[in-house]
């Protein structure tokens, strides 16, 4: 399972986004810091269920929408300069060590100073705390880099040592291979056998890129001021109202709405059942949501899992002909994989054993047999045969 984590400066909404994507607990104020220890939960990515198109009934699917599970990681805030011990220090940020990409929650409404304090709407340029969050990273890790250095350079003088291995070794937590190490002095045009200390920071700086893609997501756009959505949508920034998406989850959880996240509306069910704050409430929801084609929380989940991630859903069936596992299960599982993954991949990820006993697949809606090497597509349906039991 994939895990995408909130990361970014204190107060900009990371545990208010978590509790909308997850509906599990989380602490929410208005004031730096209110998150300490970190927020483990289960979102979902949003796509379409093939069910549809094959007219067939699916139990796993709501209106024709599949929701795949994603772990999500809600984690302290962070300020400029962490890396020298600032606010709380960065010592959390090894809580983004397990995550496979971030999600850059900025404050779009300029509502909060670049440590978090409330300074009003608009008081505060939310673009400025865009490119620091890469730095403290890049910090993070050149810290991890510098405790190993000096063993790293001594083992380097002697024969058969690796360094780009013995680099990779000591990220291994950040799944960076020795090829990445070497990918990255190539680019550089450096070598790390001579490097010094300082040659370190760009290095780490691209590690970084590598192991934890980020998007940024700028929320409280319910609050903010058009001349800072315009500048944060010129940086390619993802809106967000995460308090908006609790609401209605809220709502929705309460049968007071129809609403699945990341539809970009949302139906009022009894408008008599509904409390002249609560509609005023929900008018004003509405009114985001049709600036940004929806509260921008599901969306930024799946272009984390899609773009970010490279993603695509596969769904394996046992029965090929009624799309379903032995027990007549329609589409029963839905996994999310890397682009270019095979049908052995998928083998493997079903089961270690059916992985190593794998003879060929069947593209389901096809019934033609698949090549083992065959790259397989978003919405691909899948029967795997081998010879497990
Ligand atoms: N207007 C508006 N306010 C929001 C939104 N999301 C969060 N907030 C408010 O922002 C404040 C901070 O929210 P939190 O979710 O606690 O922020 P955080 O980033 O987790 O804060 P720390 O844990 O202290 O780092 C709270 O008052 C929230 O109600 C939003 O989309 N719109
Ligand atoms: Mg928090």
């Amino acid at each position: 399972m994939i895990t995408l984590a909130l990361a970014g400066k204190p107060n900009c909404g990371k545990s208010t986004f978590f509790k909308a994507a997850t509906m599990a607990h989380a602490e929410i104020a208005n004031y730096p810091f209110t998150t300490i220890n970190p927020n483990f939960g289960v979102a979902y990515v949003r796509t379409k269920c093939p069910c549809r198109e094959l007219r067939l009934t699916c139990k796993k699917c709501v209106d024709g929408n599949r929701f795949v599970a994603v772990n999500l990681i809600d984690v302290a805030g962070l300020v400029p300069d962490a890396h020298k011990g600032k606010g709380l220090g960065n010592q959390f940020l090894d809580h983004l060590r397990q995550a496979d990409a971030i999600l850059h929650i900025v404050d779009a409404s300029g509502g909060t100073d670049s440590e978090g304090n409330p300074v009003g709407a608009g008081n505060h340029d939310p673009a400025d705390d865009i490119r620091f969050l890469g730095f403290e990273m890049t910090m993070w890790v050149y810290g991890i880099l510098e405790k190993h250095w000096s063993k790293l350079n001594r083992q380097a003088q002697g024969k058969g040592f690796s360094i780009q291995q013995g680099v990779a070794e000591t990220f291994t937590g950040l799944g960076i291979t020795a090829e990445d190490v070497r990918d990255i002095e190539i680019a550089l045009k450096m070598d790390l056998v001579y490097a010094k200390m300082e040659d370190l920071v760009p290095f780490c700086a691209e590690i970084v890129k590598l192991s934890k893609p980020m998007l940024v997501v700028g929320n409280k756009f319910d609050e903010a001021p058009e001349a800072l959505r315009a500048k944060l949508a010129e940086k390619k920034v993802a809106f967000a109202s995460a308090a908006s998406e609790l609401a209605l989850r809220n709502a929705a959880a309460a049968n007071l709405i129809h609403y699945l996240p990341g539809d970009p509306q949302f139906t009022i069910g009894n408008e008599g059942a509904l409390s002249a704050a609560q509609k005023a409430g929900l008018a004003k929801i509405a009114s985001v949501m049709k600036q940004n084609n929806g509260t921008g929380v599901q969306q930024a989940i799946n272009r984390a899992a899609f773009e970010l991630l490279d993603r695509i859903v596969v769904y394996p069936v046992e029965d090929e002909n009624h799309y379903c596992n032995k027990q007549g299960d329609v589409l029963p599982d839905a996994f999310l994989m890397k682009k270019g993954s095979t049908p052995h991949d998928l083998a493997y990820q079903v089961h270690t054993d059916i992985g190593k006993a794998f003879l060929y697949a069947i593209d389901a809606r096809t019934k033609m047999r698949i090549k083992e090497s065959h790259a397989l597509k978003d919405g691909d349906i899948i029967k795997i045969v081998s010879t497990a039991k």
